[in-house]
């Protein structure tokens, strides 16, 4: 018999920051399955700890996100002080703001944090080279420093992440403002052709070193839109010629054994688009493998 792991999870049910309503289902979608509560079979305590949803007092979707993202963030911060293994349920991908700069809060005084960034894109826009200005396509760009200032500075004033520890993999849509951000601060993308080239658990284990050179811990943030359509429909921003769904589940067991691994975030899912709840399955082998390891 093995011990129980506990798990817990922050729902961002939200798709203010994104181009339509979709995404803001999945978490309660998730909280709701019987296929995801499958996990505690498997050992897995699943502790609900927060829903945010946006609020007809929010006056604006900026400020509907940094509302939401406080919540979030300080309830991260919480989990992380305790040492408790947290997924954030996404929502669209303006969650890592939160996210991050609560884990970010948490180990303010013991070092830097590192991150790795599984995405098709880079959602490194400022609200100044945006073509749709959706906040959704800006979290990387105010977790390094760069955007609007409420955001940037949610928690802490400034960057959560530094340039070098930071990784982003499975990248193949975006615009040339963001790739000239990223290049400019020199983050390593480890784009599409190059997964295919190498493999996934090779580039993972790249990426868990550059977030744990001179870091104290390390974040993960998948946005299911990384993952191929075929294997991952339920996504409202789908790129096809992404990561195979099963490699992804297959490489993500290391995290299960990686104690530097603090938190992670599952985000973009849409129960609405999903077919033959493919989606839904896959986001449930994902926790699985990240958390039990198998
Ligand atoms: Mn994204």
């Amino acid at each position: 018999m093995n011990a129980q792991k506990d798990l817990y999870f922050i729902n961002y049910a939200s798709s203010i920051a994104g181009p339509g309503p979709g995404c803001g289902d999945g978490p309660l979608f998730l909280q709701h399955s019987s296929i995801f509560a499958g996990l505690a079979q498997s050992g897995i305590v699943l502790h609900w700890q927060l829903t945010t949803t946006p609020n007809v007092t929010d006056s604006t979707k900026l400020a509907s996100v940094v509302r939401q993202c406080t919540q979030v963030a300080d309830e991260v911060a919480d989990l992380v002080r305790h040492k408790k293994f947290f997924i954030t349920l996404g929502g669209d991908h303006s969650c890592a703001i939160g996210t991050w700069s609560g884990a970010k809060q948490a180990l303010q005084e013991k070092g830097p944090l590192g991150f790795i960034w599984i995405d098709a894109h880079m959602d490194s826009h400022t609200p100044q080279t945006s073509h749709t200005g959706n906040i959704h396509g800006m979290p990387l760009a105010c977790l390094l420093g760069q955007g609007e200032p409420t955001l940037v500075n949610l928690m802490s004033p400034g960057a959560k992440f530094k340039p070098e520890n930071i990784c982003l993999i499975g990248i193949r849509s975006f615009e040339a403002e963001e790739a000239a951000l990223l290049k400019k601060l020199n983050v390593r993308i480890i784009n599409m052709n190059e997964v295919k080239q190498r493999g996934l658990v090779d580039v993972i284990a790249e990426a868990i070193n550059i977030a744990t050179t001179g870091t104290v811990g390390y974040g993960l943030s998948i946005d299911l839109d990384g993952i191929d359509p075929a294997d991952a429909p339920g996504t409202d921003v789908a790129e096809p010629d992404g990561l195979s769904g099963e490699e992804l589940c297959q490489a993500a067991q290391v995290f299960a054994k990686d104690t530097r691994l603090v938190g992670a975030e599952i985000a973009e899912f849409d129960p609405g688009r999903d077919q033959e709840q493919k989606t839904e399955k896959l986001i449930t082998k994902l926790v699985r493998a990240m958390v039990l390891g198998k």
